[in-house]
């Protein structure tokens, strides 16, 4: 983490997965540390974030009636995109989001 990130305060992000989307904020800054705030509205779920190079960088379950926090740097800016990675339904393949990473 550089030392920008490290001062930064902490944004809170809520993430409500639904058969088949996540709910949540279509851009997020760079170098900011971003808290997660992950639940479910109908099954389990998972959060999955991908970088632009399209690796997995982290995740956490989606649970309904539960919060789970995830605390993630974005320290690249781009292209990111959240995929479901629990089987959650016929659609579960398609259930994805993408994002951008700085800018405006
Ligand atoms: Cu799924």
């Amino acid at each position: 983490m550089s030392a920008t990130a490290a001062l930064a305060p902490a944004r809170k992000v809520p993430v409500i997965a639904e058969q088949y989307a996540f709910i949540m904020p279509s851009h997020l800054p760079v170098n900011t540390p971003i808290i997660f705030e992950v639940t479910s509205r109908d099954v389990n779920h998972d959060f999955g974030i991908y970088n632009p190079q399209g690796h997995l960088m982290a995740q956490v379950q989606a649970m309904p009636d539960y919060t789970n926090y995830l605390r993630v740097v974005f320290q690249e800016p781009g292209q990111y995109s959240a995929r479901c990675l629990e089987y959650c339904g016929i659609g579960h393949a398609i259930m994805a989001k993408t994002f951008t990473v700085g800018g405006k």
